[in-house]
């Protein structure tokens, strides 16, 4: 996949957006330039069935509008269903073979990791980026794994210097740096957007911040 798409992914549920409406919040997002997008629908409210279908949807439209691929977590059948550009599936999501077996070559393929096994593994069954994290603490997510700072991103990168690779974790204008600098491509963030007041102002300082620490670094 293109690198560049990676460089600020937006990940976004409806109970991420404190009672908002998550379509404006998104649509702020993309606005802000964000240049990718996960709908990760889980936790208590979360939307299921025929509402979770057309708030996918709704989603892709957007997404489309702003020319940022629309990927889905976890549930590959509502990726297939709502023509998704792509799935992002973790350690515990099934085997990551039959994922892509199901999906076909084209469709994009994320896998989350932690260490330098799952990385090779995933880069070897054909994932077309990773997220490593968390590269620091997160009050988002609470089945994390411990913290892994980015000195992973570092090892991974050295290791795989074709894998596209995006931070997740606890990421921020301030902690943006670190990750890129250690190979990543770009970071990943639910709250440092969805969580702000101003999530359009959000993505901007963060797009800036990320592309700032790109400069030098070849890509
Ligand atoms: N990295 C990324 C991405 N997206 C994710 N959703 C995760 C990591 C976490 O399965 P997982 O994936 O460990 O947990 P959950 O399904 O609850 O998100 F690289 F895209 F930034
Ligand atoms: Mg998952």
């Amino acid at each position: 996949m293109d690198k560049k798409k990676l460089k600020l992914y937006f990940i976004l549920g409806t109970v991420n957006v404190a009672g908002r409406d998550p379509l404006v919040v998104l649509e702020e997002a993309l606005k802000g330039g964000v240049t990718c997008f996960q709908l990760r629908e889980k936790g208590p409210g979360a939307l299921e069935g025929e509402a979770l279908r057309s708030f996918a949807e709704a989603c892709k439209e957007l997404c489309h509008r702003y020319n940022v691929p629309f990927i889905v977590n976890d549930d590959v059948a509502l990726a297939l269903e709502v023509k998704a550009d792509g799935v992002h599936i973790g350690q515990e999501d099934g085997d990551i073979s039959a994922v892509r077996r199901q999906i076909g070559p084209s469709m994009l393929l994320g896998v989350s990791t932690h260490n330098v096994e799952e990385a090779l593994a995933a880069a070897e069954t054909g994932a077309d980026y990773i997220g490593i994290g968390p590269i620091y603490s997160t009050k988002t997510k609470t089945d994390t794994q411990p913290v892994i700072g980015p000195e992973m991103v570092r090892r991974v990168a050295s290791l795989l210097p074709g894998l596209p690779i995006v931070g997740i974790g606890g990421l921020s204008e301030r902690k943006a740096r670190a990750v890129i600098q250690a190979g990543a491509s770009g970071i990943a963030v639910i709250s440092a957007i969805a969580g702000q007041d101003d999530p359009l102002e959000a993505a901007r300082r963060l797009k800036g911040a990320v592309r700032l620490s790109l400069t030098g670094v070849e890509m």
